[in-house]
């Protein structure tokens, strides 16, 4: 897969992916991850990427130019049909673990990072295939939403970890996870629970099932909805929904 950035502030960006995981699966070649100056796109004196709105109000917009040069240049490195243009914008499709899914059987995607007050219509129109907003939380610019949105589909692909870590969590229809111990079994007076020091696998297996439920129910029984639920969980979920009552 190649991922193109398209940003004014590349620096952003930097850091994130040299850091983290996301290194190991660009050295592993699982992954190209390019960040494209905006502003190499422009040709006059000042390099200029925005401008002021047409019938006036507060802020500046994403001039149309730069943003068509770069995304036409960077087109024309893939196949015809093999790009996928992606606006990181507050009004966009809400990012959740089944569009990272869909975005991870993609060839080439090109992601343009909004700023200011956003971008020129046109853009949206006829250059973009789909926008995404990764939250209902106001950032400065769409770059730490691109980050997060490499993140998510860059540990999808075949190759980044064992495969059952990642094949049983479609997260649609899935629970949240039960608690986590490690050593030591008392820690400042906190025991360990002693099922799980028992060695009993299945008793083990039945608690950590119960602790999942009861963290969803409590925290997100949305989840519950989409959930696969056999008879014994069900019969669990009515035994502390009575508890509560
Ligand atoms: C004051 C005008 N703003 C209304 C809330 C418009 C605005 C435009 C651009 C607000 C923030 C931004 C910058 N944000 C993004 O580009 C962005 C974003 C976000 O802010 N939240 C969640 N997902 C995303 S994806 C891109």
């Amino acid at each position: 897969m190649k991922i193109d950035l398209v940003t004014i502030f590349p620096g952003i960006l930097d850091g994130p992916f040299r850091e983290s995981m996301i290194q190991r699966a660009v050295d592993k070649g699982l992954v190209e991850i390019n960040l494209v100056d905006l502003r190499s796109y422009t040709h006059d004196r000042h390099r200029q990427v925005d401008d002021t709105p047409y019938g006036g109000g507060y802020g500046m917009i994403l001039k149309p130019e730069p943003l068509f040069e770069a995304v036409e240049d960077l087109r024309n490195r893939s196949g015809p049909g093999e790009s996928r243009v992606i606006l990181l914008t507050p009004q966009g499709n809400l990012f959740n673990q089944g569009f990272a899914w869909r975005l991870a059987e993609e060839k080439h995607l090109i992601l343009i990072c909004g700023r200011y007050e956003g971008v020129d219509e046109r853009v949206r129109t006829s250059l973009v295939d789909e926008e995404i907003s990764i939250g209902d939380f106001v950032l400065t610019g769409g770059e730490l939403a691109a980050a997060v949105v490499v993140d998510a589909v860059v540990r999808l692909l075949p190759g980044f970890i064992a495969e059952e870590a990642s094949e049983n969590e479609s997260f649609t229809g899935s629970l949240l996870e039960h608690p986590h111990y490690t050593r030591p079994p008392v820690f400042r007076g906190m025991e360990v629970p002693s099922v799980l020091l028992s060695g009993n696998h299945g008793e083990i297996a039945r608690w950590r099932r119960q602790q999942s439920l009861k963290r969803t129910f409590e925290r997100r029984s949305d989840l519950l909805d989409q959930a696969e639920l056999s008879p014994d969980d069900k019969l669990y979920l009515e035994t502390i929904k009575n508890q509560e009552s």
